[in-house]
């Protein structure tokens, strides 16, 4: 198949979900579709590309700025990029966007929604006890702002739905546009 890439680009709270439905999703797309896939995350990108980033607000914005233009050139490719970061800033959500748009490759902004005592619940890093402590500070929804996104593609609200109802809704939505 002559894949048209594009990319699926995450948006959320730490521990809201993201990287467990970007696997699932990542993982039906390989084995039950073969479609290639490319996962950009925090494991990937942090440690790397922009190690020289931390959580000022204006890392943040350089992180979302590099991650955006590294997701297009994935997208251009022809893989479905699905990239999974809290990029809190909807100014940034929005460059990344236009980014894609100019080039003409689809961008499917994914709210992965969760209230913040769910994921403060979930706390799979202990990251959240240490940000009430004082220990980490500019922490995203305790310290540092997180603005909803006003109007993405699809919104997930992951305490109220499976991983497999949350990629199924993402599946249709590539479907009903052909993207895959
Ligand atoms: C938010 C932080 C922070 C602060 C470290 N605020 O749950 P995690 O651990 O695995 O995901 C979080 C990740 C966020 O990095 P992003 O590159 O996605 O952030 S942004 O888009 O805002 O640039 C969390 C960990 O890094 N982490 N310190 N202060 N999350």
């Amino acid at each position: 198949r002559n894949q048209t890439g594009c990319t699926i680009w995450f948006t959320g709270l730490s521990c809201s979900g993201k990287t467990t439905i970007s696997f699932a999703l990542e993982e039906y797309l390989v084995k039950k579709r073969q479609i290639s896939t490319y996962t950009l995350d925090g494991d990937n990108i942090r440690h790397g590309l922009n190690s020289n980033l931390g959580f000022t607000p204006e890392d943040r914005t350089e992180n979302i700025r590099r991650i955006g233009e590294v997701s297009k050139l994935f997208a251009d490719s022809g893989l479905v990029c699905l990239s999974s970061f809290i990029s809190p800033y909807y100014a940034d959500r929005q460059r990344v966007r236009e980014i894609h748009e100019k080039s003409k490759l689809p961008f499917i902004e994914v709210y992965v929604k969760a209230p913040l005592e769910v994921c403060e619940s979930r706390d799979v890093k202990g990251l959240y006890k240490k940000a009430r402590s004082g220990l980490i500070k500019d922490f995203t929804a305790i310290h540092s702002k997180y603005e909803e996104p006003p109007s993405p593609e699809i919104v997930l609200e992951t305490s109220k739905f499976t991983i497999d109802e949350c990629i199924q809704k993402i599946i249709d939505y590539l479907e009903q546009n052909e993207l895959i």
